[in-house]
């Protein structure tokens, strides 16, 4: 059992970590940087470390410090939240090799996963239905003509050690694809390094589906259903809800049972998301997140289970405290990501929060670092709450957004609050009739 755990991250996330250990009379210990110093997270937590200086790199990306910081505090475990170094195996194994544990899967299912290539043919051995494409990478201009010959166009090249939309083109025929191709692989190269790239059939009007996973570390797994997260921009998730208002119980059933048939296979251990795109009656394996992702509250509204609770469990070696037939769907749940930023163009709008006020009341939470008079660093990803409502219905959970985000009050610098009164307007919103596409065209035809 742990007695003190670290947060190597910092705002909304760490506060949700840190809230979890605290029920289970876990310790805490925050890290942060200097422009962080007054910051929520080191202000809940039972102790802080100053780790480094504003930037990233220096501070929360800073192995050496974080390890150092569990060293100087007696923290026995480290739960790395979302972003930052959540995915980063080679952090993984130095953790383990200073006998410290992290909260989360092994190095090996992070690495494996983050290989995009070999995330699909495991995926696919594990009886997941993907996406057609090729097999591998595609090394050359006319192995690409050959595959997209094949599997027939639109097609679209995606970077092998991509993921989240990050180099990504499509051609729509083949008097596209060479450019498609040539593009594709320095942008590749550019952002990581590697570029190899892979090819897939394009899906036109996919929903973005995810399912939420959980191994527990003794060779069992489980579902908790699956989140629409169709509503993005540039591949940021903006309104995510669960359950998806497309998917019937028997898909439900079905594709998750394949998924925690697949987790126990692995032997993964700790939270997982394997996303799909949804399309006709289709379910068609893109990749999978080895996190706690930001939208993890939308599936605990509805089952009524802490997810950092249970993450914080695996780690410790003591599996889930639930199984399969427990989970019951309870509802409906909708989270909103509210962000620094100013419309219509989403650009960062750091500075001081001179008065919060956040929603209360029957189904609604906020999880958010804010508080009056705080000022939020320009340094960071400019997500500074999640609304997360829940309702008996769909209906219900969207009449008491639209009720809690009227509670709702940030002054001082400006956020995408508005949208969100907007969207509620719009009838495809209020059915649920949305793809992947939805919200880029709407924010075409109504900002700017
Ligand atoms: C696709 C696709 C269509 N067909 N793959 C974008 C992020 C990355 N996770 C995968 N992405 C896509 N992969 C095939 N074969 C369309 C997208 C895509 C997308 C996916 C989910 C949510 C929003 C998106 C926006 C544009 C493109």
């Amino acid at each position: 059992m742990f007695d003190k755990i670290l947060i190597a991250n910092r705002g909304e996330i760490a506060l949700r970590v840190i809230r979890a250990a605290r029920e289970m009379g876990i310790a805490t210990v925050a890290v942060h940087s200097t422009a962080d110093a007054d910051a929520m997270h080191v202000r809940m937590a039972d102790e802080s470390v100053c780790i480094g200086p504003a930037s990233g790199s220096q501070s929360y990306l800073h192995i050496p410090a974080i390890i150092a910081a569990c060293e100087v505090t007696g923290a026995q475990a480290i739960h790395p939240g979302y972003g930052f170094l959540s995915e980063n195996a080679n952090f993984v194994q130095i953790v383990e090799d200073h006998d410290l544990t992290f909260i989360g899967p092994s190095a090996a299912h992070i690495r494996m996963m983050g290989d995009k290539i070999t995330a699909k043919e495991t995926a696919e051995k594990l009886g997941i239905p993907v996406v057609p494409g090729s097999a591998g990478g595609v090394p050359d201009i006319e192995t690409a003509r050959k595959v997209a010959a094949e599997m027939g166009y639109p097609v679209i090249i995606k970077a092998t050690a991509g993921g989240g939309g990050r180099g990504m083109k499509v051609a729509e025929a083949e008097a596209k694809l060479e450019h498609a191709f040539r593009t594709a692989r320095s942008e590749a190269k550019a952002a990581f390094g590697n570029d190899e790239v892979y090819m897939e059939k394009y899906l036109q009007k996919p929903r973005h589906i995810e399912v939420q996973v959980f191994g527990d570390g003794k060779g069992g797994g489980v579902h908790l259903g699956e989140r629409d997260c169709s509503l993005q921009r540039r591949h940021q998730k903006v309104f995510e809800e669960a359950p998806g208002p497309a998917i019937s119980p028997e898909e439900r059933a079905r594709i998750g049972g394949i998924c925690a048939d697949a987790i126990a296979e692995m032997g993964y251990a700790g939270a997982g998301t394997i996303e799909f795109l949804y399309e006709d009656g289709e379910f068609y394996f893109i990749e999978m997140n080895t996190r706690l992702q930001v939208e993890h509250p939308v599936t605990e509204g509805i089952f009524g289970v802490d997810l950092v609770r249970e993450q914080i469990r695996v780690a410790e070696g003591l599996g889930l405290s639930f199984t399969q037939d427990d989970l019951q769907i309870n509802g409906h749940a909708i989270e909103i990501r509210i962000n620094a930023e100013k419309l219509p163009n989403f650009s960062p709008s750091p500075g001081k929060i001179t008065q919060y006020h956040a929603p209360g009341g029957l189904g609604v939470r906020m999880d958010s670092a804010l508080y009056d008079g705080y000022s939020i660093p320009p340094y960071y990803d400019s997500l500074i709450g999640k609304l997360i409502v829940h309702g008996r219905d769909r209906p219900e959970a969207l009449a008491r957004l639209a009720r809690a985000l009227g509670e709702l009050v940030i002054d001082g610098i400006e956020t995408t609050i508005p949208l969100f009164h907007a969207l509620l307007g719009e009838e495809d919103i209020l059915t649920g009739n949305y793809d992947i596409h939805w919200l880029e065209h709407w924010l075409a035809e109504n900002m700017s």
